[in-house]
């Protein structure tokens, strides 16, 4: 038995957590067992490198240490929340996942695209989403979303230049492999953007039964 992965990407504000719930729900109706998780975190020692990761410091954090607190944060992650319940048979729904290290420490930070590579599959072996929801939007959308929740964290505090390369490098990954990839305009009203959600549910009930 094995379970589906199912990855939730975007920029800041994009609604991935509020679709990741609306989501949840559509294949538990339907008689679905699913985990829902997020990156960076997901078990307390991953969740102890997201809060070093998300808090605003004094001290400039390089690139290449953001770079390796993620892949802490998954290695832990994957070992303790992810394989374990794709060999129960589960779904898992993870907000955010390796997609957003490509996106923001490749597109944001401008680190290379081939030493992300190197640590994905050190950490992943060959383990990859089966499916990838990118929830695309204008990043000025996305960051007053953000910003209408309060107090911005390490990355919400970077520039409409770092946001910008950070949503192409999404929408570039995603037309290079459309096979995992679904885009969703983010930018319309929720109700638009759940009812683009209900369009892919007859697939993903597929695949989860498959
Ligand atoms: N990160 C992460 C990396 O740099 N590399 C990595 O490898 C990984 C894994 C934390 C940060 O870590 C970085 C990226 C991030 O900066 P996070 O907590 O997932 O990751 O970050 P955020 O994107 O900041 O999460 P947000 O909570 O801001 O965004 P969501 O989850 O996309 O949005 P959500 O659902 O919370 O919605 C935001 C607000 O918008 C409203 C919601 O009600 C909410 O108030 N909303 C809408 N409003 C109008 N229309 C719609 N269609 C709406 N959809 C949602």
């Amino acid at each position: 038995m094995s379970g589906l992965f199912i990855t939730l990407e975007g920029p800041e504000g994009a609604g991935k957590s509020t679709n990741r719930e609306y989501l949840a729900a559509r294949l538990r109706e339907q008689g679905v067992d699913v985990v829902m998780t997020r990156e960076p975190g997901g078990t307390p020692l991953a969740e102890r490198i997201r809060e070093l990761l998300l808090a605003p410091s004094d001290e400039a954090m390089a690139a290449d240490t953001e770079l390796l607190l993620m892949f802490a944060a998954r290695a832990q992650h994957l070992a303790e929340v992810i394989r374990p319940a794709l060999a129960r048979g589960v779904v898992v729904l993870c907000d955010r996942f390796t997609d957003a290290t490509y996106a923001y420490q490749g597109g944001g930070r401008g680190l290379p695209v081939e030493r992300i590579a190197v640590l994905e599959d050190f950490v992943q072996g060959a383990l990859r989403p089966d499916l990838t929801l990118v929830f695309d939007l204008p990043v000025e959308v996305g960051l007053a979303r953000a910003a209408a929740r309060g107090r911005l964290d390490r990355f919400e505090q970077e520039g409409q230049a770092f946001f910008e390369a950070v949503r192409q490098a999404y929408l570039q990954r995603a037309a290079q492999a459309p096979q995992r990839y679904s885009l969703l305009d983010a930018g319309q009203s929720l109700e638009a953007v759940q009812r683009a959600i209900d369009a892919l549910l007859p697939g993903i009930l597929e695949r989860c039964r498959g």
